[in-house]
């Protein structure tokens, strides 16, 4: 079928193989440039589209709707400055291994460096951050492309899932003269049809098949036995259930952090306080197994650090030794590595972790039913309480609060590749996106630093728990009250702003709560009502200050 124009052609084409490569949300954000790509996503009937106005905003959606999928996710953008908006979540997307697709579109190549309106060199524009820079040049009636777009559409798309490296963001310039829109004249501008066929692959499959290679399989083991060995279970590509039944099997001691996905019975989650004095002689490990990334705890880190052996191993073959300490790093499916262990550990063992894991439990959690006011740590408690799928964690404290306090078994998505507090509603959207119940922590700035993600109308379902503790409470912890001049000023801006205002400007429904039943009662009913809503809690900074240190004292005691 003849196209109206070679823009279009060249759009429908790619936008096509995106789908037929299982991209199952393109973000959009307004422009001209990039109205043919718009146009042809939204009238594909595979592909969902959200639009969101801010790029930044827009990307970070992406992101959050692959994290939460697996699936890539994919964005548009138009020429000139808009594109350079998506370097934050590409930052992320790139050490988070996150498949995130970046549709650029541009001007003709002859445009560049004269001057031309809104135009700037968007070639690598993100350097080494991304799998795959590659670029469409501008299309004419002449010559027939299909095979072109389509195979290179299909390769970048392929690279984000992993296809001969590692998953992660690549970028896909694409130029477009005029008309931008399904005419062969759009008032301004006249183009001659496009008349070769831009048909896909029979069967709706993409234009080149590029299978992602198995995890390489492990070298002959010359891993040793110990008899205090320990699992820590970490966020990476991993089959969860079949870690499970290792778990079962071996009878370690399994600490599962947040970001696992592994929380429930049968593991350790009450670590980061337990050590808050240093590691116990009786829970002093030998061989350490720790999977994936370990999380925000930095005691977590020093008990894997700690082991005469020490081996870290990632389905994608990350160096993840922040300490540089590990002996062994294993480039394997962590599930086939743990197949070369055998149960075991000296008698006791795992029962010593087991006892002072509940014995650390139960203190604090009397220490936070006891507590006058609100805390993270005992919002965090309280969400155990609430029927959510996903829950999505801040950077800053709210991701420490649930590494040390959820309890309960679901998906946790944070942005802990580069642990920015930049694009967080955005990614909670993006998460939302995917339909299933989800609910966000945050802190009051990270909420404030993406307000953007807010200017959107599509029906994402969300419960936005803000601990509102003026500022960034995470600071607190750590020597710059003491140490740095007006830290207040410099380090807690901005001062108080009324979030309510905030959520009033975009129709958000919000309500403020203190007390744990008030916090169940109001996330539940937010899940159920649907749409968007805001439930605000009120800090002490101060006040949470104290309880995390008292939550240390009492932890440490049942070590
Ligand atoms: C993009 C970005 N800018 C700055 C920082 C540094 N930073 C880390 S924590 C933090 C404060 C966060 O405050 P809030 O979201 O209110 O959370 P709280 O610390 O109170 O839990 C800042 C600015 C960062 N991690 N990312």
């Amino acid at each position: 079928m003849t196209q109206p124009n070679p823009s279009t052609a060249m759009a429908r084409a790619v936008i096509d193989e995106l789908a037929r490569g299982e991209v199952s949300l393109v973000v959009i954000s307004p422009g001209s440039r990039s109205a043919a790509l718009v146009i042809a996503a939204a009238e594909h009937p595979d592909l969902e589209t959200r639009v969101v106005l801010d790029e930044r905003s827009a990307a970070f959606l992406g992101l959050g709707r692959a994290k939460a999928t697996g699936a890539p996710a994919a964005v548009i953008s138009t020429s000139g400055t808009a594109s350079s908006n998506f370097l934050p979540a590409v930052v992320e997307a790139d050490l988070s291994l996150t498949p995130l697709i970046l549709l650029t579109a541009d001007r003709p190549a002859e445009m560049r460096g004269v001057g031309a309106n809104q135009t700037i060199d968007q070639r690598r524009l993100f350097g080494s951050k991304v799998r795959r820079f590659a670029e469409l040049a501008a299309p004419g009636p002449d010559t027939d492309m299909n095979h072109h777009w389509r195979s290179l559409t299909a390769e970048v798309v392929a690279r984000s899932r992993g296809w001969a490296g590692r998953p992660g963001p690549v970028q896909l310039n694409v130029a477009f003269r005029e008309p931008t829109v399904p005419v062969p004249d759009d008032g301004r501008t006249r183009a001659e049809p496009y008349p070769h066929s831009i048909e896909g692959r029979e069967g709706s499959i993409p234009w080149l098949r590029l299978p992602i290679a198995d995890p390489p399989g492990l070298p002959k083991p010359d891993l040793p036995e110990a008899s205090r060995p320990l699992l820590v279970l970490g966020e990476g590509a991993y089959d969860r259930s079949a870690m499970r039944s290792h778990v079962e099997r071996l009878e370690w001691p399994a600490l599962a952090t947040a970001l696992s996905g592994m929380r429930g019975d049968g593991v350790v989650t009450s670590y980061h306080h337990l050590l808050a004095d240093g590691i116990p002689e009786i829970l002093r490990p030998e061989l350490v197994v720790a999977v994936g990334a370990i999380g925000p705890s930095p005691r977590l880190q020093s008990l894997v650090s700690s082991a005469r052996v020490s081996i870290r191993v990632d389905r994608w073959g990350r160096r993840l030794d922040p300490d540089r300490s590990v002996t062994h790093l294993i480039h394997a499916d962590p599930v086939a590595l743990l197949g070369q262990f055998s149960k075991g550990g000296e008698p006791g063992w795992a029962e010593a972790w087991s006892a002072a894991d509940a014995t650390a439990r139960e203190a604090m959690t009397r220490l936070l039913a006891e507590a006058p006011s609100p805390t993270g740590a005992a919002v965090v408690e309280a969400l155990c309480d609430v029927g959510w799928d996903t829950l999505v964690a801040a950077s800053s404290l709210p991701i420490r609060e649930v590494d040390a306090h959820l309890v309960a078994p679901g998906a946790v998505v944070g942005n802990r590749g580069a642990s920015g507090i930049d694009g967080f509603v955005s990614t909670a959207r993006g998460v939302a996106s995917a339909g299933r119940a989800t609910v966000a922590l945050s802190g009051d700035l990270s909420l404030l630093h993406d307000q953007n993600g807010l200017l959107s109308d599509e029906p994402d379902d969300l419960v936005l728990v803000v601990l509102d503790n003026e500022g960034g409470g995470l600071f607190d912890s750590l020597p710059l009250p003491e140490h740095a001049p007006e830290y207040e000023r410099l380090f807690l801006a901005p001062p108080h702003r009324d979030l309510g205002l905030l959520a009033r400007f975009h129709d958000i429904p919000v309500t403020t709560v203190t007390d744990r039943a008030a916090i169940i009662r109001a996330v539940s009913e937010g899940i159920e009502a649907g749409g968007i809503r805001m439930v605000r809690v009120p800090i002490d900074r101060r006040a949470d200050l104290g309880m995390r240190r008292a939550l240390d004292d009492v932890g440490a005691a049942a070590g």
